[in-house]
Formats: structure tokens, C-alpha cells, sequence
């Protein structure tokens, strides 16, 4: 006879019932909560809803990840057998503190996205541990990472089935996919608070992954500027070095349109100031530099000096918006500026005074805010919950508590929302203050939804190969986890980058959505400049390039907008039949028309490039290929690694020197063939794109033939001239604006 388990201690402490009742297959002995099952359709996706609670008078947690408007979508409450959820997905509630949660890997599928992985494209066979932390050697065992997203793609690409999973909770949870070879998927979740799960399924990897950020929303278009080139150092440290640098960029004639204060301009570490004694004339250079057409971004922390004197702390702690710890002591972390306080980004009220604190960027003219050690990262501390955590602590052992509507909760519970919360209020505090600006956000560290706010980079590479190459999956991955403007540091952040290193770290990085330039003081400096004429001059036309195709790069971010699809995409993407691309994560599609494949090895100067079905030309002139085989490719440093589809026709402009020159830039269709293409343009800077105030053209090209066709019109342009390119022979060409 089986014998009757014994309830569990914590349960009975509770008071908790067991619930019969539930058609789930539930631990029955254990789970004492609530769950609820609703159904939505996104864009004929249909999501499933799964909401957990550890206790019966209590409803899932609120999400912070789904957009609200989507939120008030899941209204019918499920009639459904467990046969219904896919990937016949299940959990149990294996202790007062754990959940387990497991579903079907079917054997030939992979899985992809989960945020920032240090990891191949396929994430199969091995566990990913989401909670933010920030190591600064990114070595291959590393598994806890900076931004978390607890999204996963299973695709099984063979029979054209694709799965999403969001495990919308910030706490602790660690997913092993298929480690015993089971073709199981396991997740271990440490959190009292509950969870919520949404599920869809659809016939495309596409459709997948609007649905999804239909769920968790969409970037902004970035403002034309933040596409452009950004050159950063940590640091730059006095406004003589950094009015040197713009210039000098002026000087060689390399695209640029932004500069990077890192920490050393601010007063001793204090956010919101800068030093008197290195910037005392902080405003001026910064608008001698935008006169020169580049824009400034400062780097803001989350940690408050903890000084009486300091009126940031002083108001912060008088207003008691600084987080405690369980004994209610004010919580003290070591940071930059020594002793420091953090605020509780989770707090409405919080993030309101935090953004009105960015009257001091607006003030001085600073074009965007970039967020930095927001997991929150501090000086010489190990990750608090590493990757073999078994339990969860107490709720006042978690470094500190914060405050959620629900009441005040653990750190570790909610702590991958910290960094998003604070890239929210750093978004939210420029929107108020230049309501007519789309705001410029780079944060490191985010949780899912965070495409809303800002840019992500991928925080402290190395100028190591491994880790140009490594760029690629990572930023596939981050793209198929619903955030479009992501990059790495260009020629990598820790140790010292070499000439060669630096030039194809260029010929890769014009295609990162977010291309910047940055590295760490402990090794050599970097600017374009710095290797000498050769290297310069072949910077100088990799950047051009990038220059070149802005007015594509900003037709894939209204891509983007409309239907959540990533600028990086894995060629499975749109090959998802072609079998030869399921395992090719050292190439990519940037768009649907521009294919990428740099040659990331010492010493190289050729590579074996898989061309997909079609032909292609290389981006910079050349034979056509012809597509469905490899081919070995001549790529000689300084050459853009990249290959048009013969089809499409990319819209381009000559290089500027900055986006400030862009708007009246004339427009040259580049035709790869006959073809068809879109070119959108708009002020470049304020959300009239959100109204209509933008112009769309469609070109299509029959027997060399064009036709122009006006999508929309709704943006008085600037005076520009637009040509058509077909195969180097150019005419000019008249966009009519319908009368
Ligand atoms: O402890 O602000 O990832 O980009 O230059 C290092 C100094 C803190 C980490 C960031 C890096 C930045 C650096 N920061």
C-alpha cells in the first residue's frame, strides 16, 4: 500500500490546504495555492496563461515583463485538460520555497533566447542560471550574467513547430535543458512569491516572437543620432582629453556622433554631479562637441554616496526612499564613491524622484543616460546566490528588502527587475524632461520587457577572438528575447586589443544595432586612431559603411516596431527549411537582406561562408553568388564581411560624418538585381512616427525598371535628392508625395 505523505512542516505552519482538485499535474501533497488558466490571442497567437501562488487567498504576483495592455487581454479563464499545454508542461511545488517546473525538449528540437548567455546559439544541453550578476572574465563556465530573460524558444525546426515559455518571476531559477540527454527541459525557481507562465505556439519563428513582444512591448525607433558610431573609455578623464577626441575624430574623418563620459567625470563617484576640478566647464565642452555634430552620454550608477553633506543622500534618506535590510538597518553596499545607498527602483515614487534627478543631464545638454552596475553589481562581492543554490533564505537574509504593492519582499525575489527598474526610470525621467525626444537608454543589466527602455550591451568582454566570435550567438540570443538595440564593446572591453583584433572587431561591429567603441582603463587604448595610418584608414571606411546604411538600419528598427522582429537573426530565421543553417552561429542576417559573416580568427584572411538558397552579391560590389553551398571567400582585412540578397534593394546615403548631415543627405537605392524595398524616413528624433508622421515609399524594380509607391505620407522632409543604383549606373529619381 503507498503510504500517505506526511504534510510538510511549512505547510501546516501556514495553514495551508491541499488542493484536490486541480487538473494539473500537480505534486498534490505539497501544492496548498492557487493557479488559474486563461487564454489570449496575440496576432493569431494563441497564449495560454498559466498563474501560480503559493497560498489559496492569493493571486499571482503582478508582472512587470507584460505591457498592461496586454495584461487586460487574458480575460477567459480556461477550460482545458493538462493534455492541452504544450510541450505537456507541468510543475510541482517541491518545498515551501521551490518550484519545479518541466516540459518536453522533443529530440532533434533547440532552444534559444533566455537573455544575455554566454553560449552557442543552441542553448540545449546545459544549465542557465538567470539571476544578474556581473563578472568581469567572461569565461566559458560563466552562467549567471548580467541581463536575465526568462523566455525560452524551443524550436523544432524540422517539423516547424516553435514554442515560447516565459517564466515571467524575477527571482532565482535555474534552467537545465536536456542536461541528462532525457529530451527534458527542467527549471528549479526559488521564490515564496509565485509566478506566472505564458505560453504560445506558432508554425514560424517569426510569428513566435511577435507574439511575444507583443506581450512584453517593443523598442522605440532610437533617435538617428544613438545609430550612429559612439567612441567611450573608461574614461575619458577631463574635458581637455574628451574635447581632444571629438575633434580628432573630426580631424581623421571618421564617422562618430557620440562621446562617453564614463564614471571619472562625475565629483568623487557622486551621481548627478560632475568634478569641478576635470570638467569645470562641463556644459560648454559639451556643447562645443555637439556643435562639432557629437552628442555626449554620461554613465549613471545606482549607488548613492552615503554622505550627510551630499544632498541626493540627504533628500533620498529623509524621503526613506534608500533600501533597508531585514533588521531595518539602511542597507550599505561598497561601490565607486565608498559606502553607498541604493535606491528601491521597485518604488513608484522612487524611480519619479530618480528620473527628475536627470534634470542635471538635461541640463548640461547630455543626450542619453548609460546604466551601469544595476544588478546591482558591488566591488569584490561573489554572486549571492550562485548557480548550485539549492534554497532559498529568509526573507531578511536577502541583503535587503524592497517594496512591491504586495508588500516589502526579498531582494533575491524580485532582483532581476532591479536594473530594469532602473533603466525604466532613467527612461521615463528623460521623456518627462524633453517630452518631444525619443530618450537614449543603455543599461547592462534587464529582465524581460526590457527593449521598452533601452539598449543593452553585454557589459565587459575581452579584446579576445574568442569573444569577437562569441558576439554573434549572444547577440542572436538577445534578439530572439525581444530586444533589438543591443551590441558589445567594440574591440573588447578588458586586456589589450591588438591592430588587427580592432579592425575586424570594426568589420563586424557596423552591423551591432548599438556600435560602440569602449574599453577598460587596465588596457592599451583604442580609438580608431591608436594602430597607426593602415589601420585608420580601413576603420575609416568600415565605419562608412555603417554610415552608409543607416537609412536601413532605421527601416529594420520600424521593422522592429511593427512586428518585433531582431536586426541580428540566426539564418534559420528565414531559412528555416534548409537544414545546412541550423547549427551556423558565425554568420547572421542583419535584416532580411544583408548576410554577415566576418572572419573572426587571427591570421585569417579568408573564411568558408554558407550561402542560402538565391543569389547574393558582396555588399561592396562584386561577382554574384549563387546560393545552397559553401564557399570559401577572399576577405581581406578592412573589407565588409557582408553580402546583399540579390532581390532587395537597400536604401543608402553617402557617408556623413555625422547623423547630423543625414536629413538632408541624399537618398541612392541600391539595387541588387530587380527587386523590391522600403525606405521610411522621419524627423529622426520625436515620436511623430507614432502618428503617422512618417513617409514610406515602396520601390520595386521590374526589368530595371522602377516604380515608386507612397506607403504613407505623413513627414514634411527636409529637401534631399533620391537615385536609383543599378549596377553602379545611377539616375536620380522623383519621390512624389501624393497630392
Ligand atoms: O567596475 O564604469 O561594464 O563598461 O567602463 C567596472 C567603469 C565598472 C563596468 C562596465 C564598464 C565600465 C566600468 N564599469
Amino acid at each position: 500500500m503507498k503510504k500517505t505523505q506526511e504534510k510538510p512542516e511549512w505547510l501546516e505552519a501556514r495553514n495551508l490546504k491541499t488542493r484536490e482538485d486541480l487538473w494539473l499535474k500537480l505534486d498534490k501533497d505539497i501544492f496548498a495555492g492557487k493557479c488559474s488558466l486563461t487564454e489570449h490571442t496575440i496576432d493569431g497567437v494563441r497564449v495560454l496563461r498559466l498563474g501560480v501562488s503559493p497560498a489559496i487567498d492569493r493571486d499571482p504576483p503582478l508582472s512587470f515583463a507584460v505591457t498592461e495592455t496586454e495584461m487586460d487581454g487574458f480575460d477567459q479563464p480556461g477550460e482545458f485538460k493538462e493534455t492541452d499545454l504544450p510541450l505537456n508542461l507541468f510543475f510541482k511545488q517541491i518545498a515551501e520555497d521551490h518550484f519545479r517546473i518541466g516540459f518536453d525538449l522533443p529530440e532533434k528540437s533547440q532552444c534559444f533566447a533566455l537573455g544575455e548567455r554566454l553560449s552557442d546559439v543552441n542553448l540545449r544541453g546545459r544549465r542557465h542560471t538567470l539571476f544578474n550578476y556581473s563578472d568581469n572574465l567572461h569565461i566559458p563556465s560563466l552562467d549567471t550574467m548580467y541581463v536575465s530573460i526568462p523566455f525560452l524558444v524551443v524550436a523544432d525546426l524540422h517539423r516547424s513547430q516553435y514554442h515560447g515559455i516565459l517564466l515571467d518571476s524575477p527571482a532565482w531559477q535555474s534552467w537545465s535543458l536536456d542536461e541528462e540527454l532525457n529530451d527534458r527541459g527542467v527549471v528549479d525557481l526559488l521564490s515564496r512569491r509565485g509566478w506566472t507562465i505564458y505560453m504560445m505556439e506558432a508554425d514560424c519563428l517569426p510569428d513566435l516572437i511577435a507574439s511575444y513582444t507583443a506581450l512584453t512591448g517593443r523598442s522605440k525607433i532610437p533617435p538617428d543620432w544613438a545609430l550612429g558610431h559612439h567612441q567611450s573609455r573608461w574614461s575619458y578623464p577631463d574635458q581637455e582629453t574628451l574635447l581632444a577626441v571629438g575633434k580628432k575624430m573630426r580631424e581623421s574623418e571618421i564617422p562618430c556622433d557620440c562621446l562617453v563620459l564614463d564614471i571619472d567625470y562625475m565629483d568623487e563617484y557622486r551621481v548627478f554631479t560632475h568634478s569641478k576640478e576635470r570638467f569645470p566647464d562641463f556644459k560648454q565642452v559639451v556643447d562645443e562637441l555637439d556643435s562639432l555634430g557629437l552628442k555626449t552620454t554620461c554613465i549613471l550608477d545606482p549607488g548613492v554616496k552615503k554622505e550627510e553633506k551630499f544632498s541626493v543622500y540627504a533628500d533620498g534618506k529623509k524621503r526613506d526612499f534608500f533600501v533597508r535590510r531585514g533588521d531595518q538597518r539602511p542597507f550599505l553596499g561598497k561601490v565607486w564613491p565608498g559606502p553607498s545607498v541604493f535606491p528601491d527602483f521597485l518604488r513608484h515614487d522612487v524611480r519619479v524622484w530618480w528620473s527628475a534627478q536627470h534634470g542635471f543631464f538635461v541640463d548640461n545638454n547630455i543626450a542619453g543616460v548609460w546604466n551601469d552596475m544595476n544588478e546591482p553589481c558591488l566591488i569584490d562581492s561573489p554572486c549571492p546566490m550562485p548557480p548550485q543554490s539549492k534554497e532559498l533564505p529568509p526573507e531578511d537574509k536577502q541583503m535587503f528588502m524592497q517594496a512591491l504593492p504586495e508588500g516589502k519582499v526579498g531582494h533575491y525575489e524580485v532582483r532581476n527587475l532591479y536594473g530594469f527598474q532602473m533603466a525604466r526610470a532613467s527612461f521615463e525621467g528623460l521623456l518627462a524632461l524633453r517630452p518631444d525626444e525619443r530618450p537614449f537608454v543603455l543599461t547592462r543589466s534587464g529582465y524581460a520587457g526590457v527593449q521598452r527602455y533601452s539598449a543593452v550591451w553585454l557589459g565587459d568582454n575581452m579584446s579576445w577572438w574568442e569573444h569577437l566570435a562569441l558576439s554573434i550567438p549572444m547577440l542572436i540570443n538577445m534578439g530572439l528575447s525581444g530586444v533589438p538595440f543591443t551590441g558589445v564593446d567594440v574591440g573588447g572591453f578588458g586586456d589589450n586589443c591588438s591592430a588587427e583584433l580592432l579592425t575586424r572587431w570594426y568589420e563586424l561591429g557596423i552591423f551591432y544595432p548599438f556600435f560602440r567603441n569602449h574599453s577598460s582603463m587596465l588596457g592599451v587604448v583604442q580609438e580608431p586612431w591608436v594602430f597607426g595610418d593602415k589601420t585608420e584608414a580601413r576603420i575609416r571606411h568600415l565605419v562608412g559603411m555603417r554610415y552608409r546604411l543607416l537609412p536601413y538600419i532605421k527601416r529594420l528598427f520600424f521593422e522592429h516596431a511593427r512586428n518585433g522582429a531582431p536586426l541580428i537573426r540566426p539564418l534559420f530565421w528565414s531559412y528555416p527549411d534548409d537544414q545546412e543553417v541550423y547549427d551556423i552561429d558565425d554568420q547572421f542576417l542583419f535584416g532580411d537582406d544583408i548576410m554577415v559573416a566576418p572572419v573572426t580568427k587571427r591570421g585569417h584572411r579568408s573564411r568558408v561562408v554558407y550561402f542560402p538558397r538565391g543569389k547574393w552579391i558582396p555588399l561592396e560590389g562584386g561577382a554574384v553568388i549563387e546560393g545552397g553551398r559553401y564557399l570559401r571567400v577572399e576577405l581581406e582585412l578592412g573589407t565588409v564581411p557582408a553580402f546583399a540578397r540579390v532581390g532587395s534593394i537597400i536604401p543608402t546615403v553617402p557617408v556623413i560624418q555625422s547623423t547630423r548631415e543625414y536629413q538632408q543627405a541624399p537618398v541612392i537605392f541600391k539595387c541588387f538585381g530587380d527587386g523590391i524595398g522600403l525606405f521610411i524616413e522621419d524627423d529622426g528624433i520625436s515620436f511623430e512616427y507614432e502618428n503617422d508622421g512618417y513617409n514610406e515609399w515602396l520601390l520595386t524594380v521590374l526589368d530595371g525598371k522602377p516604380k515608386v509607391e507612397c506607403v504613407n505620407y505623413g513627414y514634411i522632409a527636409p529637401e534631399r535628392k533620391y537615385y536609383l543604383d543599378l549596377n553602379g549606373e545611377v539616375t536620380e529619381l522623383r519621390l512624389q508625395s501624393p497630392t
